[in-house]
Formats: structure tokens, sequence, C-alpha cells
């Protein structure tokens, strides 16, 4: 596949600092399918100091010109929809529909959010005796994960721009493809040089650069809780600001007087998409024991109809990962259902639809974020003990309820440790806040919300 040799810095590709090189690699098939450059601390440099340099001018940009700009940004993504897709599936391996409906079409509709919200936020508000102004926070540095890859960059550079602030992105090593057609996307759409500014290269060499730079005055991260945790703690020795979106591990409740055939059936839908590898995946799913084993035999049937329309997990260390923990799912006692690790295909990274019984909240299984096509059913006595459960792990990050009617569920889900909850199945909506309580993470994305963690008010009195 066609990819950019150099970094995307000041508004145009430049040679890279170092002479290695990442290799792409096609999870379907596993071969190599291009070569993006593994930036190194002097690329890193020259990015955040081209971001620096763009600071002044576009944080005094008006913000009807700054959402011209997203727009346009948003325009290119539409324009090129199909190439965005077809990259996405050629370095993550998803299916090009839910490519198309998800990879492409989630982008979109953020960018377009963002677009609006910059022409009508509130950048000053009259509080009293003072004037409020919302200025950006300056530089931002933002480390993506490849499960979403163009999502990820745009939910957090449209609101970073939004805010006025300028960009330094480190994309993940698996999906930089993705990421260089977002940087011409940028570029075609009259974004100002140093702005936004990308730099592929590895998490650890990169990323920590981007991460600990003394320019950076925002890091914004999503990915593990692993090195998440090193992010903050280094953000926080440097007295910087830091956003985490980091893993999950979701409840899908189902109350007793729910429609069991819908919520079993989309709930191991939520997690079949994108073969298990949402941070917001309703892993858990917790059933009333009066009806338990009749959602076994559901999810059991649900998950059998995905058979081979579900696409490969991202790499070889995934794929090791997943079998792991389906392994240790058996070894622990609880039962398989659906799929299991069974013999792996001669080629590409799959793993099938999978679904335990059986599983009790205190196993490996149902208290780690596995990232794989993999639904864990665990039954609970009366709604306090599905309470819980689905507040006993560390994180808390999503989940769903489901009930005869709207006002049941939400009274059950504000119960419910977790920055999001869909109930009654839920609809995407682009503008409400995303992310986590507890473990899950540090700061929101998507909506005003998102584009507040962007910005630093500074208050005059009169
Ligand atoms: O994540 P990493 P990995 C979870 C999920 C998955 C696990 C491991 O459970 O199985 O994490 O995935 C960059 N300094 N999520 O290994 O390493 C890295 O280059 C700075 C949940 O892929 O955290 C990439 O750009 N940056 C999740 C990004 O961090 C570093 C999405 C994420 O990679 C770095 C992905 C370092 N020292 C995985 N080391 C979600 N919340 O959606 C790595 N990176």
């Amino acid at each position: 596949m066609k990819a950019h040799d150099g970094m995307y810095i000041d508004g145009a590709w430049r040679p890279a600092a170092g002479r290695d090189t990442i290799a792409v690699v096609n999870p379907v098939d596993e071969q190599v399918i291009a070569r993006v450059p593994a930036g190194t601390a002097e690329d890193v440099d020259a990015a955040v100091r081209a971001a620096r340099a763009a600071l002044p001018g576009w944080a005094a940009t008006a913000p009807a010109e700054r959402a011209a700009r997203i727009a346009a940004l948003r325009d290119v993504l539409v324009a090129r929809k199909d190439e965005i897709a077809g990259t996405v599936t050629a370095e993550l391996g998803a299916p090009l529909p839910f490519a198309q409906l998800v990879h492409a079409g989630l982008p979109i509709l953020v960018a377009g959010s963002y677009a609006e919200l910059a022409a009508s936020y509130a950048f000053e508000e009259k509080v009293g005796n003072s004037t409020v102004y919302a200025e950006p926070v300056g530089v931002v540095g933002a480390i993506t994960p490849w499960n979403y890859p163009l999502h990820q960059i745009v939910a957090k550079v449209a609101p970073a721009l939004a805010a006025g602030c300028t960009v330094v992105l480190k994309p993940a090593e698996d999906t930089p493809l993705t990421a260089q057609l977002f940087a011409e996307a940028v570029d075609e759409a009259g974004v100002p040089a140093g702005v936004f500014n990308l730099v592929t290269g590895l998490g650890p060499v990169a990323g920590q650069a981007l991460a600990e730079h003394d320019g950076v005055d925002l890091v914004s991260f999503t990915g593990s809780t692993a090195v998440g945790r090193r992010i903050g703690a280094a953000a926080g020795a440097a007295v910087k600001r830091v956003a985490l979106e980091l893993g999950g591990k979701s409840a899908n409740v189902i109350l007793p007087s729910a429609d069991l055939a819908k919520a079993v059936g989309v709930g191991v839908a939520n997690v079949m998409g994108n073969s298990g590898q949402t941070c917001s995946a309703w892993t858990r799913v917790l059933v009333h024991t009066s009806r338990y084993d009749e959602a076994v035999a559901l999810a059991a049937e649900a998950a059998a109809k995905y058979g081979d329309r579900i696409g490969p997990l991202v790499n070889a260390k995934q794929h090791a990962r997943v079998r792991g923990y389906i392994e240790k799912g058996v070894a622990e006692g609880a039962r398989l259902v659906a799929g299991g690790t069974e013999a792996p295909r001669e080629q590409g990274y799959f793993v099938s639809p999978t679904v335990f019984a059986d599983v009790t909240p205190k196993m490996t299984i149902a208290q780690e974020e596995i990232f794989g096509p993999v639904v864990s059913l665990i039954r609970y006595e009366d709604e306090d003990d599905a309470l819980r459960i689905a507040n006993g792990t560390v994180y808390g990050l999503a989940g769903a309820v489901w009930a005869g009617d709207d006002a049941e569920a939400v009274a059950f889900a504000r119960r419910m440790d977790t920055g999001q909850v869909d109930i009654n199945g839920g609809r995407f909506n682009p503008l409400a806040p995303f992310g986590g309580y507890k473990q899950s993470g540090v700061g929101r994305e998507l909506g005003s919300h998102g584009l507040a963690e962007y910005l630093q008010t500074k208050s005059l009195q009169f």
C-alpha cells in the first residue's frame, strides 16, 4: 500500500531523523503491506517545536474560522471515505462493511460535531462582575491506539483544534497508514502549517518522548492501563494536564423484566463488532438466575451466527493474549458454549466468537480486559447482587441496562460506577461525554465535555 516515508511536520512531509522503519502487517494474511518511519526523540522534538511556533496564531484565530477548517476536514473525510475504509481494512483486518460504517463513518460524525461546537461554544462568559475566558491549554501530545484507528485520532485532534490548541500525534504502530491518510486530509482542509503534526513510531520511543517532552502542555492518551498509569505519573511529576482513556470490563445488565432475546442478541453483537477490540464492549453479561439457562442458549446461538464474518485480531501479540485468556477461563472452571481455542488457522490472527457460561465474578476472565471476541455470562440472585457484580472490577468505562421500561433501567444505571450506560440498547451520540470512572481513565472525550479538556480558564474581575 502507499505510505509516506517521512513525518508530517510544519505543513509538509519531511524526512525522518533516523533510518529505522516499522512494518505494517495485514492481520488477515500476515503479509507486510507497507513500511513507515520509526520516529525518534529528534522527530518528536521537531514536531513539538513546529506545534509551539504555530500555537499563538491558531489560538488567536477566530472560533468561526477554526470551525470552518474542521468542517473542511470533515468534508475531506467524507470525500475519501472509501479510501479510509480500505486502509483500516488493510491494516486492522476489519471486514469492509464494518470499516465503512464504523471506522470511516464514526469519525465523520465526530468531526462534524466539533465543526459545530467550535462555532457555538461559549469561549467567553460573564459571571457576575467577571468575564471568564476559555483559552487553549497549548500544545497537545496525542497518543492513540489501533482499535479504532481514525476515530481515536479524530476524538482528540478535532476538539483540540476547536479549542485553539496545536497537536503532535503519535499513532499506534499497528495502524500508521490511517494516521498518514488523516494528515493528508488535514493538509487538504487548509489547516495552517504546524497546527497538526504527525510522528509515526514505537510507543516506548516516540510515544514516550512525546509524553515527556517539556514543550507539551497536555498529553491525551488512549490505550492500556499499564502505559496510561506511567503517562499519568510522568504528567503528575511535570504538573502537566493529562487525559487518559484506558481499559474497560463493562457489564451488560439484563434485569428480569427485559426482552431477553433482544438484550442478549444486541449484547453479543456489541462485543463481536471489531472482534472484541473495543474498550467499552459489554463483555460481562449479567443475567438473573431464573433466566440464566435461556440466556446461555441465546448467546451461544448468536455467537455461532457470526461464524466467519468476524475479522481477525490486530496482531500476533493480541492473538496470543486473547487465546491465553480463553485457556485461563477453561482452567478456572468456566464452561465454553461457543468458540474457544481451536487450532489457529494457517494464516491470520483469528479467534472464533466465544461465549463462556458459569463464569463467577472473581474469575480472571470476569476481571481483566480480554480485548477479543469473548463474552462471559454471569448469574445474579437479585438486583443488589447484580449491582455488586457490575461494580466489582477496577474499571468503569461503559455498560448497558435492559429492563421492561426505561425508568427501571435508569434507576439501576444511576447506581453503576461507570461513565456511560446504554439504556435498553441506546444509540451512539457523538455529543455525549465518553470516559471512565475508576481505573478506566481521567477526563472525557466527545461533545462539549471533550472540548473542555483542551481548555483552561482565565477570569477577569471588574
Ligand atoms: O496498548 P498500548 P497495546 C488495552 C487492551 C489491549 C492492551 C494492550 O486491553 O489488549 O491495552 O494493547 C503507545 N509511552 N487497550 O499493547 O501499548 C503505543 O505506541 C508512550 C485498550 O496495543 O497501551 C500506542 O500508540 N506511549 C485501548 C498506544 O500507546 C506508549 C486501546 C497504545 O498502546 C508507550 C488499545 C510508552 N511507554 C489497547 N508504550 C482502549 N482504551 O481503547 C506504548 N505506547
